[in-house]
């Protein structure tokens, strides 16, 4: 008869001995900058209410500049919510939907809106893609496209934190966690001013404000006042591993964007920690 301890086979791991609770202990395994997947890749995320509300005014010349950038780069563009996801969270939160019930709910608005602009793309064989083709078979999709669209929204659903009542992991933070997963070259934002001032300009009294042109993202969260980006997404930068910054950009200037993919310093820069390899 068979002695069944004889027949456990052990895996060997260098953390099998170690509470995964301890860093000091994780480390030497844990610590190590991970690859890049995608090293080639530039993400661009399209505001929602900045530029997709705006209509053809603000889209057309976008999608124009973008055409003639795909020669140039290989592109995963993710489009924010907008307005319309506002009205939904007016709507959810005077019923009283959890967190978790609005998050998928103006996700999904982040979605329509990456669908209108794949649309716009489609001559150019650009195509929106789910969720689920953006985590596993993206390298295919951009070897036979030049771009393709997404969105921008973290597929976080009833995970998403219960802190605020207002989904806090938006278009803006899902599209820099998704950069630097990928290893991706960099991120862009773009919006409908040119970067970060020290008041919102399009507010009473923001003709005061100044640009801010480069700042640290640990510096601009102890900053009092509103940004033109999610708040959580300086969160995030704190601990990311490969994108040194992002920029934001006013896609409203025809050629920010396209200055900014060069390496141009044309917006608002914001480093995250991480130095060059
Ligand atoms: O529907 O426009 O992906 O890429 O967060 O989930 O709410 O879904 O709940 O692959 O999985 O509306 O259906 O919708 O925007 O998110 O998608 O067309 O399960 O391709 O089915 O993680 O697109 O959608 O909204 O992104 O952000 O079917 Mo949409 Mo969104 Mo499509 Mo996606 Mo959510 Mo899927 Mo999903 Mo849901
Ligand atoms: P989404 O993609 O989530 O729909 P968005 O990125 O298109 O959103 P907003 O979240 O509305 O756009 O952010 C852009 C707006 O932020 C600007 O139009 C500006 O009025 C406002 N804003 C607030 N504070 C500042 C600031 N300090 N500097 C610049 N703009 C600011």
């Amino acid at each position: 008869m068979a002695d069944s301890t004889n027949t456990i086979k052990h895996v060997a791991s260098p953390l099998a001995r170690q509470t995964l609770l301890d860093s000091e202990l994780t480390r030497p395994v844990a610590g190590r900058r991970p690859i890049r997947l995608l090293p080639w890749l530039q993400v661009v995320k399209i505001g929602g209410r900045s530029i997709m509300d705006r209509g053809a005014e603000a889209i057309l010349p976008l999608v124009d500049e973008l055409r003639r950038l795909l020669p140039e780069h290989r592109l995963l563009l993710l489009t924010g919510a907008g307005i319309r996801a506002r009205h939904l969270y007016g709507v959810g939160l005077d019923l009283g939907l959890p967190v978790g019930s609005l998050a998928p709910l103006a996700a999904s608005e982040a979605g329509q809106n990456g669908h209108i602009l794949a649309s716009l793309l489609a001559p150019e064989g650009v195509s929106y893609v789910e969720h689920s083709t953006i985590a596993n078979q993206l390298a295919i999709h951009l070897s036979a496209a030049r771009a393709v669209v997404g969105s921008a929204f973290p597929p976080y659903h009833h995970h998403e934190f219960p802190g605020s009542r207002i989904p806090i992991h938006r278009a803006d933070t899902g599209a820099f966690l998704l950069a630097d997963a990928l290893g991706a070259a960099g991120l862009t934002l773009v919006e409908d001013v040119d970067g970060v001032y020290t008041a919102d300009p399009r507010a009473a009294g923001g003709e005061r404000g100044e640009l801010i042109r480069e700042i640290d993202a640990a510096e601009l969260a102890q900053r009092p006042g509103t940004l033109p980006l999610d708040p959580a997404l300086l969160e995030v930068m704190a601990t990311a591993r490969h994108l040194e910054h992002v920029q934001i950009v006013n896609g409203l200037v025809p050629g920010r964007l396209t200055a900014a993919l060069r390496g141009e310093h044309v917006g608002t820069l914001i480093h995250t920690g991480v130095r060059p390899a």
